[in-house]
């Protein structure tokens, strides 16, 4: 039905997308103190399928512990509420937002420490397109280095979604954009590169792939473990280490990966040129087999989609 309204699972039940309201004295909306995934929807020649769900809803229950968050829902309650959510939202949803976060308290308090607050769990959909730019998808996205670096591994936990730590990403993000680029690069606090706003890296130098370990502080990115996967598949070598800003400078190919960005070329940092000035080989055939395998299109990654009927 074209007239049908979107809907949110919310705390365990569907309800209309603009029902979903938050009180003001929620705990997130002052303090950031939620978790949160972003999950991509394919067409599929299958129909709709939702690219490694459980993993992301691993990592979702991953965040929520960080965060000292109890909820009653598992894993599988969740990969089921998402593929209801998908069933029940406008028809060109493409991504999925799961979002956990600490509410309201009963006595009314403001005070930082979470316990006392009602934990939330909910589940939206929405129409993302592609993230850095349709063009860029081949042109290669245009990036600066932000001023702003990402927190150290010791100021916050960068391998759990948490909302807060997003605003580090969103000051890169309009420094980015402000300065004219589509994306900002992050470097962590030792000043080796870290990852985006919203992506992981990958370098690529006579032939060898490179990017950042964990300890360079970056979120361990479920799209950099499908493209990890199809590179080794490939017969491509990954090697996780520290990068310079200067060595991407010199890179021959350099690309970001991402839920959101799913893999996005890029053709230059800081007005220099990165290779060709475009997408480069090794970086297309990753690419197009990154979307084979996320539209079903390839028989070896089947097993990362999730039917949503
Ligand atoms: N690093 C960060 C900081 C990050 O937020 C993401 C996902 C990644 C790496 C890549 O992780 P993965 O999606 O598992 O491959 N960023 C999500 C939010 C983007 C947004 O604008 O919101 C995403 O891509 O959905």
């Amino acid at each position: 039905m074209s007239d049908k309204k979107p809907m949110i699972w919310m705390n365990g039940r569907l309800i209309e997308q603009e029902k979903a309201v938050v009180p003001f004295m929620t705990h997130a909306l002052h303090y950031g103190s939620g978790v949160f995934e972003g999950i991509r929807i394919y067409d599929t020649p299958k129909g709709k399928a939702v690219f490694r769900l459980r993993e992301h809803m691993e990592r979702f229950q991953d965040s929520a512990k960080v965060m000292c968050m109890v909820h009653p829902y598992s894993v599988d309650d969740l990969v089921e509420a998402a593929r209801l959510t998908v069933r029940n939202t406008i028809p060109n949803a493409d991504y999925i937002r799961p979002l956990a976060w600490y509410g309201e308290n009963d006595e009314n308090r403001i005070v930082l420490n979470p316990f006392k607050f009602k934990v939330n769990v909910a589940i939206a959909c929405a129409f993302m397109g592609t993230y850095l730019g349709e063009e860029n998808m081949e042109k290669g996205a245009k990036l600066i280095t932000s001023s702003w670096t990402k927190p150290a591994n010791t100021s916050t936990s960068l391998q759990a979604k948490i909302c807060g730590n997003y605003v580090n990403s969103i000051l890169a993000k309009i420094e980015s954009n402000q300065l004219g680029a589509d994306e900002a690069l992050m470097l962590n606090t030792n000043g080796t590169v870290a990852e985006g706003p919203g992506e992981n890296i990958f370098m690529i130098k006579k032939g060898k792939i490179y990017t950042p370990p964990l300890s360079a502080g970056v979120l361990e990115g479920i799209t950099k473990d499908s493209v990890t996967i199809i590179a080794k598949d490939k017969g491509y070598q990954i090697v996780e280490k520290e990068i310079t800003r200067s060595e991407i400078y010199m890179a021959d190919e350099f690309f970001m990966t991402g839920t959101a960005a799913e893999v996005t070329p890029i053709r230059s940092l800081d007005e220099r040129t990165i290779g060709e000035g475009k997408r480069g080989p090794i970086t297309k055939a990753i690419q197009e087999t990154f979307f084979e395998a996320a539209r079903g299109n390839d028989p070896r990654y089947l097993h990362w989609l999730t039917s949503v009927n």
